[in-house]
């Protein structure tokens, strides 16, 4: 039985400054809330693997066959087996640093297979799920934990915009880009375009996710808010960025909030499927939460034992977005032990090449960030170019003396 998590006190219940202090209990209990959910969580597979009905999204995954199920454990076992191949070679100093989805696969696996090819995303620095679901190569990210180079895929054509590390200031940018495809007139029927964001739960204390919200509501703009709410901003529990379930800031804003099991494949995709659909006929925008965990630490540069209980990551296994899937299938008939091996081969073969990719990565030329900043020649930026240009040469002559 969760116990009651901490709220404000209400006025004149004591001195503020004593009474804003949880007790430990209470944080204890905070910390255990997280991994509850709430009775209003959707939910389509269970963590056991069972399939729960529901007469509201069931008809947004009425297409999802055995076979378009295997297609989603797929994605997920590859993009899993990538991460933690990535995490290892930061290890081995092949990467500067890395930041694992670990536990995040069907958040956005679910809500990456959503989209259609004309929709535009925006990540924030944790989608490589996402990428990986609109044809991203995965080698095109590894350059950045490298530090040696930038979002090099083509954002356009991938529907996928670079990295964005400051947090929630990609909500800006695709509230604009969002309000674009609605001053064009592309959004209005079924073949209307809309756009996703990404950002978690710590970015919702950010000023521009809030100017974001009010931008798009004010607009109906084909906005899908995607706050991927994996209990920790590094290491600051949720519990410290509101007083209520995140999904339920929508309303303040005009439009609609669910919060969705984001551990759950499925549930992902028919509520990212619904509210895409909704923002194609000009209802937008609406907010997701995808409730899930960030089961690894917030960077190859953090140690989540200073802060946090490890079994409240024991809880969180029993909940693993890919075991569910695994359990479903097994059970139904709809995969045997031989498609669960070729999986696993492939997904090694796959982490294998990224792998020789990373270790003979080749060296972007040093000006190479000033490309692509903007479409045309820019007097400044080149000025900017040749400057640091000459302030490298400086450093060849130095060595010759
Ligand atoms: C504007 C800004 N402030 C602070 C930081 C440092 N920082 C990097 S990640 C992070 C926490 C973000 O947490 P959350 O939004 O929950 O996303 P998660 O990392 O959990 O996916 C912070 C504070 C930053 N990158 N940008
Ligand atoms: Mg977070």
């Amino acid at each position: 039985m969760p116990s009651e998590q901490w709220t404000h006190p209400e006025p004149g219940d004591g001195p503020a400054a004593v009474a804003a202090q949880p007790s430990p209990e209470q944080v204890i209990a905070g910390l255990r809330a997280t991994s509850e959910g709430g009775a209003e969580l959707t939910q389509l597979l269970t963590p056991e693997g069972e399939r729960v009905p529901s007469p509201q999204f069931d008809k947004y995954v009425d297409d999802i066959d055995a076979e378009a199920l295997r297609g989603l454990y797929r994605d997920m076992v590859l993009v899993r087996r990538a991460d933690r191949e990535a995490n290892a070679m930061q290890r081995q100093g092949q990467l500067g640093i890395w930041v694992p989805l670990l536990g995040q696969e069907a958040a956005q696996i679910g809500s990456g297979r959503a989209l259609r090819a004309n929709d535009m995303a925006f990540p924030s620095y944790r989608e490589h799920g996402v990428a990986f679901a609109r044809g991203v190569d995965m080698k095109d990210l590894l350059g950045i934990f490298r530090c040696t180079d930038h979002s090099g895929w083509d954002y356009q054509r991938h529907g996928f915009h670079p990295y964005t590390i400051v947090i929630g200031n990609q909500v800006l940018n695709a509230a604009g880009y969002a309000m674009g495809q609605k001053f064009e007139g592309k959004v209005g029927d079924d073949d209307g375009e809309a756009t996703i964001v990404y950002f978690g739960d710590g970015a919702t204390s950010q000023g521009d996710v809030h100017e974001g919200f009010v931008w798009a509501a004010v607009y109906d703009a084909p906005l899908v808010f995607f706050c991927q709410n994996n209990q920790w901003a590094i290491s600051e529990p949720t519990e410290r960025q509101s007083r209520l379930p995140l999904y339920q800031r929508a309303r303040g804003y005009g439009f609609p909030g669910i919060r969705v099991d984001g551990n759950d494949v499925l549930a992902c995709l028919a509520v990212s499927r619904w509210a895409l659909d909704e923002c194609r006929h000009g209802n937008g925008p609406v907010l997701i939460e995808a409730f899930t965990y960030r089961m690894d630490a917030h960077t190859t540069t953090d140690d989540p034992t200073r802060y946090r209980l490890s079994d409240e990551l024991e809880e969180w296994k029993l909940k693993d977005p890919i075991e569910r899937v695994r359990a479903f299938l097994a059970r139904g008939g709809g995969a045997d032990q031989a498609f669960f091996d070729e999986v696993q081969a492939e997904a090694d073969a796959f982490a294998a090449d990224l792998r020789d990719y990373t270790f003979n990565m080749p060296e972007p030329p040093p000006d190479r960030i000033f490309s692509n900043v903007y479409a045309e020649g820019n007097p400044v930026l080149e000025a900017q170019r040749e400057e640091f240009l000459s302030y490298l040469d400086g450093f060849a002559s130095a060595g010759e003396h």
